[in-house]
């Protein structure tokens, strides 16, 4: 890992668990039909590699197709355990339970969620095998860090298996306040399987305290601060707000090949006079239309000139199997089409709109000549784009618009915030954000800057292993 910011390294003789929905690699297949493995792309991966590299760690996660699984392998000094899921399964547990009951459900019911018992059923049964993994790989006295939604159960499973170890757990996506929360018919299961867990972290502070309410409210367990008394132990609710490898994204976007292709990105644009980007996955907790519909009447009412103003969306694949994400995806569609019908010139699109993954490199670039970055979900667990956005900010110029439903807000003050329900004030401060002054552009940057810098992602892990060793 790069340099540690808090805390000490990991501590030699614990051995280290992660358990996540997938694992740290994507099989690639070559033009002549050969396989392997590619260490996936992504911050977190590089993050926790060192707890878990050598010393024994493991990995359990599912490989991201259908069927049979692989044997363990090792990669990168981890020992990869991959968890088999039949299509059922997959339909099931990730694209149903995972993706269509729980992420609205903690994302606001900004749409609604669908509940099915056999969705939960497949989830359970799930939830049993990645926990039956970690139970088999883990040294004794390990330490096993469990993530995310789709895992809600296997703290409590792990437990009842192996009480010797000690189980960490964090939630990358929001946590619903006990009106919410309680809508779910199997609510007193996700409780207790999260209080299997010595350590449950979450993105924000609010998060964790929903947690304890639900825990006093709904279970009736005493509660203390931001603690629960469960079964002869005390389980520990709090935030670690995640975060990115600043210095990485930092050099990157100001390497002599990406501040190039920065400026051929300009040129090819037509040079506009100002360039406003958004790059999302394709979800519609990411508030996609609400940025269409603002620049739209922004050119509507002649605030804003197409094409000396161009709108940048990347809106990445995802979830494709979903309904609501097929539904979504049709709608920005149309609105991307209404828009460049009326606004676009023979010289260019007023929006450049690309439903494909793109290269890191490539996203660096476009935050380097972004001149406002347009992030604004009506409700995101952090948001890394605009963490990003800063980290490749070193020129100091370009301004963040930044909702704040998103996680990130509560540390980047200094964006030009939004709510993005309010359409007249995203507009407005997407105009402010496009005339700023370079010199409080640049103060806004810096302190923005300073945050993402002081709290990166080895901060967050080692804040979170640091918590987990003294929680036992
Ligand atoms: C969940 C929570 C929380 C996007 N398009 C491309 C691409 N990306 C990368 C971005 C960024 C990541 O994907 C997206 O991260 P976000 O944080 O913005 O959003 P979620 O995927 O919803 O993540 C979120 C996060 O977990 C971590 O805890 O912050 O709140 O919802 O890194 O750069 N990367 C590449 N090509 C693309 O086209 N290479």
């Amino acid at each position: 890992m790069g340099q540690q910011t808090h805390g000490q390294q990991p501590d030699a003789d614990s051995p280290v668990v992660v358990v996540a929905n997938r694992l740290p690699v994507d099989q690639v297949t070559e033009p002549d039909g050969t396989v392997h493995w590619q260490r996936s792309p992504g911050g977190l991966v590089t993050a926790l590699e060192p707890f878990v590299a050598g010393r024994g760690g493991a990995w359990v996660g599912w490989s991201g197709s259908a069927g049979a699984a692989p044997e363990p392998f090792e990669s990168g000094g981890i020992q990869l355990m991959p968890v088999e899921l039949s299509e059922e399964e997959v339909d099931g547990y990730y694209e149903g339970m995972s993706n269509a009951s729980l992420w609205p459900l903690y994302h606001d019911v900004v749409e609604k969620p669908e509940y099915h018992r056999h969705w939960w059923d497949t989830y359970v049964r799930v939830n049993h095998r990645f926990a039956d993994r970690a139970a088999e790989v883990a040294a004794e006295g390990a330490i096993v860090w469990v993530h995310d939604y789709q895992l809600q159960l296997v703290p409590a499973l792990l437990r009842q298996r192996r009480p010797d170890l000690t189980i960490g757990f964090f939630l990358h996506i929001p946590f619903p306040p006990y009106e919410l929360f309680t809508q779910l018919p199997w609510r007193s299961a996700i409780i207790e399987g999260l209080l299997g867990a010595d350590l449950i972290g979450f993105q924000q502070p609010a998060a964790a305290s929903n947690f304890v309410t639900l825990a006093r409210r709904l279970h009736d367990l005493t509660t203390k601060g931001n603690t629960v008394s469960y079964d002869g132990r005390t389980v520990t609710a709090k935030a670690f707000p995640i975060s990115i490898d600043a210095r990485a994204f930092d050099q990157l976007a100001a390497s002599p090949e990406v501040l190039a292709r920065a400026s051929a990105i300009r040129e090819e644009l037509g040079h506009p006079d100002k360039i406003v980007l958004g790059v999302d996955r394709l979800d519609y907790t990411k508030g996609i239309a609400v940025r269409l519909e603002a620049f739209e009447e922004l050119l509507e009412e002649g605030q804003l000139e197409s094409p000396s103003t161009v709108l940048v969306q990347v809106a990445t694949p995802s979830r494709e199997r979903v309904e609501h994400y097929v539904t979504m995806r049709e709608t920005i569609e149309q609105q991307v089409g209404h828009i460049n019908g009326i606004y676009s010139t023979i010289a260019g699109s007023a929006v450049r709109y690309f439903n494909q993954s793109m290269p890191r490199e490539e996203l660096a670039a476009l935050y380097r000549v972004a001149d406002v970055m347009l992030v604004t979900p009506y409700r995101d667990g952090m948001n890394l784009v605009a963490k990003e956005y800063v980290a490749a900010r070193g020129d100091l110029r370009g301004a963040l618009v930044l909702s704040e439903f998103a996680g990130a807000a509560a540390e980047l003050r200094q964006a030009f915030l939004v709510n993005p329900h309010d359409i007249a004030g995203v507009k407005a401060q997407l105009l402010r954000a496009l005339r700023v002054e370079p010199a409080e552009a640049a103060r806004r940057m810096r302190a923005m800057r300073r945050q993402v810098f002081r709290h990166d992602l080895d901060f967050w892990a080692n804040s979170f292993f640091d918590s987990l060793k003294a929680q036992v």
